[in-house]
């Protein structure tokens, strides 16, 4: 396949602003955004993605999660599309960049290839997976889960937010459920660009990251039930406090990711107490442990050891316990002959650049089961996301569209 010529870049400006006029919706209360998946704000965000989309010619799709495919022609539409994508939805206190920047940027390339009159032979799709957050709704990347058959449909549509709505009826409310099947379409190669929400490229002054590989992840939802009693009459020795036997897990979760350093971690960001009254001993608790590795032997054993310290903190306590597993994928490698695009593509453009395994869960680590698979990175400040001050420069974000540029339009074909 012919490599496009080294000046073949994207308009950062053009990017840049529409990454700022995105940030405008579902605002959040330092900076950063709240457009959390299937609120209104969520519809907004995606109205303007698809007016967008429309504006550069491109057909929209949009498929039973809510997925949003928004094609360019190619020169032999019978082949299977290059897509380019992640996601808009955001944490409730997350950035204006993480997942944004691979959607919009997918979008730039279409832009950039109208501009220059550039046509390619697979068509080329922007996509933007609903939920790749799992905040509102478990688990994370859960339509791109449904797409790679690995989550099931039904089952994910049931799933509930905290005040008990439903994904699959919220998902209607909005007026996002369209009405193709999941996980028909036809992948030839998917890229995503994100930033690497970690301190690596930034630390070691490199413009791009070339992921070769993503950690695997475990989502664990622990609900303790001791008893609710008074926190004044109550003698130590008769309590059963599920708000102790949390914070012993909490603990015991951070013991053991260190256990394995310098790649595990762990920890606990998620918390429920009840009743969450200030003389109340907490009756019930309900929390969800996120542990992550490289290598699949150490989430294994994370997983075994946790399980066990949880049953011997709860015979202590004389509390109840359930583990719940509420979000899992083993560590992912991905297909070399897209990692190679990518990398060529940085060489090419005389970006620094390096190979990194991605610390974050993304769309495309279940989309890589499907279809050949790369990601894209660029660094961000202090490494910092998922936080409202996340970060990044516009050098940072042209580096990395012009590298997705690259690999996408050599992976479709450039023609004439
Ligand atoms: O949890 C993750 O790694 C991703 O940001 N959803
Ligand atoms: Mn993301
Ligand atoms: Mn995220």
């Amino acid at each position: 396949m012919a490599a496009p010529g080294e000046n073949l870049r994207i308009n950062s400006d053009r990017l840049w602003d529409s990454i700022m006029e995105m940030a405008k919706i579902g605002p959040g209360v330092a900076g950063g955004n709240n457009r959390q998946t299937l609120t209104d704000a969520d519809g907004e965000g995606r109205q303007l993605f698809k007016r967008w989309c429309e504006a550069a010619g491109l057909e929209m799709g949009l498929d039973e999660m809510g997925t949003m495919f928004a094609r360019r022609e190619g020169t032999e539409p019978d082949l299977p599309p290059v897509y380019v994508g992640s996601h808009l939805d955001t944490q409730p206190t997350g950035g204006k960049y993480d997942g944004v920047l691979g959607v919009l940027g997918g979008l730039e390339i279409v832009r950039s290839l109208n501009e220059l009159g550039i046509k390619t032979k697979h068509p080329i799709v922007v996509t933007n997976w609903t939920n790749e957050e799992g905040a509102r709704f478990a688990p994370a990347m859960m339509a791109s889960g449904v797409f790679a058959g690995v989550l099931d449909q039904a089952d994910v549509y049931e799933h509930v937010d905290k005040d008990g709505k439903k994904f699959g009826e919220e998902l209607e409310r909005i007026g996002w459920k369209g009405s193709e099947k999941v996980g028909e379409r036809k992948i030839h190669a998917f890229f995503e660009l994100h930033i690497e929400q970690g301190p690596i490229l930034e630390d070691e002054g490199i413009d791009i990251g070339v992921v070769t590989h993503g950690q695997g992840l475990k989502w664990l939802q622990v609900t303790l039930t001791g008893k609710e009693a008074h926190t004044g009459s109550t003698p130590m020795p008769k309590r059963r406090n599920a708000g102790l036997g949390m914070a012993r897990v909490i603990e015991l979760v951070h013991e053991i990711a260190m256990d394995y350093q310098p790649d595990a971690v762990g920890a606990v960001g998620h918390m429920e107490v009840y009743p969450n009254s200030r003389n109340i001993i907490a009756g019930r608790t309900m929390f969800t442990i996120d542990i992550r590795s490289p290598e699949k032997e150490v989430l294994d054993a994370m997983d075994g050891r946790i399980r066990e310290g949880i049953d011997t903190i709860c015979e202590a306590l004389d509390i109840q316990y359930q583990i719940d597993q509420v979000g899992h994928f083993d560590p992912v490698t991905f297909d070399p002959g897209c990692v190679k695009a990518v990398r060529d593509a940085a060489e090419r453009l005389g970006y620094t650049h390096r190979n990194i395994v991605s610390g974050a869960g993304h769309d495309a680590c279940w989309i890589n089961r499907v279809a050949p698979t790369a990601m894209v990175m660029c660094p961000c400040v202090d490494g910092l996301s998922h936080n409202e001050a996340e970060e990044i420069t516009k050098e940072w974000a042209a580096a990395g569209a012009d590298v997705l540029f690259h690999a996408v339009v050599e992976t479709a074909v450039i023609v004439g």
